[in-house]
Parts: structure tokens; sequence; C-alpha cells
């Protein structure tokens, strides 16, 4: 790689971001994903996590297959906080939170690849962004049945506190966004939305990341 994404890349990247595992899914977490896919997934976050999480070769297997269904749609297979296995599969990114190593040594350890950080406030954005970030993760935005550590519900107010402060780098909103909050999301400053169960746990895996897709595209203020 010749160097780091450009800022107009990631925000297309980060439209509909399905982040996944396989305690995520009621189906086979390979057929999530092809659904998923075809319904215009624009990144994935692998993350396998949670109470009856798959570690070792399983975990290693799974993560293999996804990142393969991802290289045939043409879309970025990031890793959550692991930089370990990010680096052995030659993931394209790592996405970390505020817990996980620093930014800055994350960095120094990926070289170009993409690099997300979780960012709670406007000081937690403006590090990560010193510290070599291509796109921040905003959440909780709505209260989430996801993520049992999640930090206080923010409401969207927090996007436009950060825009609002000069921060521009690309942003994708996550916790509890349902296709009838994306557009508030957007408007409020995301580029995108990251999304668990609003497609993991659809009837209709495609039709909702299209959906959801479809309303991010729309929702974006063009010039
Ligand atoms: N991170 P759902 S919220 C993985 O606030 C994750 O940083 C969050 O799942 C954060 O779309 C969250 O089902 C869970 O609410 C998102």
């Amino acid at each position: 790689m010749s160097g780091r994404i450009l800022p107009e890349i990631m925000r297309r990247h980060l439209q509909m971001y399905l982040v996944v595992g396989s305690v995520n899914c009621l189906a086979e977490p390979s057929r999530v994903v092809q659904e998923a896919l075809a319904g215009g997934t624009t990144m994935i976050q692998f993350r396998e996590k949670g109470r009856s999480a798959l570690t070792g070769v399983p975990m290693l297997e799974l993560a293999r297959q996804l990142q393969d269904l991802c290289h045939y749609a043409g879309i970025p297979f990031i890793v959550n906080d692991d930089v370990e296995l990010a680096l052995e599969l030659n993931a394209d990114g790592v996405h970390i939170g505020q817990d996980d190593e620093s930014a800055d040594s994350v960095r120094a350890r990926i070289g170009n690849r993409i690099l997300g950080v979780s960012a709670h406030t406007i000081e937690e954005a403006r590090r990560a962004i010193l510290h070599g970030a291509d796109y921040l993760g905003v959440g909780p935005i709505y209260p989430t049945i996801s993520k049992d550590d999640a930090h206080a519900v923010q409401g969207p107010a927090i996007l436009y506190e950060m825009r609002k402060a000069g921060i521009d780098l690309p942003i994708v909103g996550i916790g509890g966004i349902t296709i009838d909050r994306v557009e508030e999301v957007v408007v409020a400053g995301a580029d995108g939305v990251a999304v668990i169960s609003a497609v993991t746990q659809a009837e209709q895996i495609r039709a909702a990341a299209e959906g959801l897709k479809k309303k991010v595209v729309l929702s974006i203020k063009h010039p």
C-alpha cells in the first residue's frame, strides 16, 4: 500500500458498516455476511465478542471466511481490537476502543491500514486524530442491546457537537441505529451508520442492509 486511505473514500466505506461476529448471528455467519454484502454493505468489522464467542482455530477460520467474502465483494475487512489477528490475516484495518492499546502505537504497528477509533468526547476525538485515526466511531447514539459495556447514550447531539468543534474526520455513528433513525444520525454529522442488530437480527438481511444504505445516501447533503 502506498499511502493512507483518502477521507472521501473512507466516508463512502462508512455508509453501511456492518459489525458482526458469530454471537450476533441467528443463521450461519457466512450466510449473514453474504446477504449483507448482496444488500450493498460498504465495510465489515469482525467483532468476535461475548459469552459464546469463538476462540482459537474456529475463530480464525471464521475470520478468514468473512475476509474472503469481503475481498470478493471489494470492500474493506476490519478487525475489532485484535491487532495481532489483523496483521496475521493481513486485514484492511483495525478498529480500537479507548480501553485498548493507544491509537498511535496501533498506527505504528499497522502501517497504512485503516485505523478506526471509538471516541465519546471531543477530546477523545481530537486525540484519536492526532494519533493517526482514519475514522471515528461515535456512540452509543441510542440504547443498544448488542454491547454489554457500552457508555451512556449520547444521542445524535454528540455528532453535531463534534462537527461544530471542527472535527472533520470521517465519522460513523453506532449504537441502536435502525432505519428510522438513519436520517437523524446523518443530518447530525455522521458519514454513515455502523450496525449490528439492524442487519443481523433482520428477517430479510439483504433488504435490511439495502434499506439502511439507501437511507444514508439519501440523507447525505450534497453541495
Ligand atoms: N459499539 P447495535 S455500540 C459495537 O458505542 C458497539 O461504541 C458501540 O450494535 C459504541 O447496532 C455497539 O445492535 C453495538 O446497537 C452496536
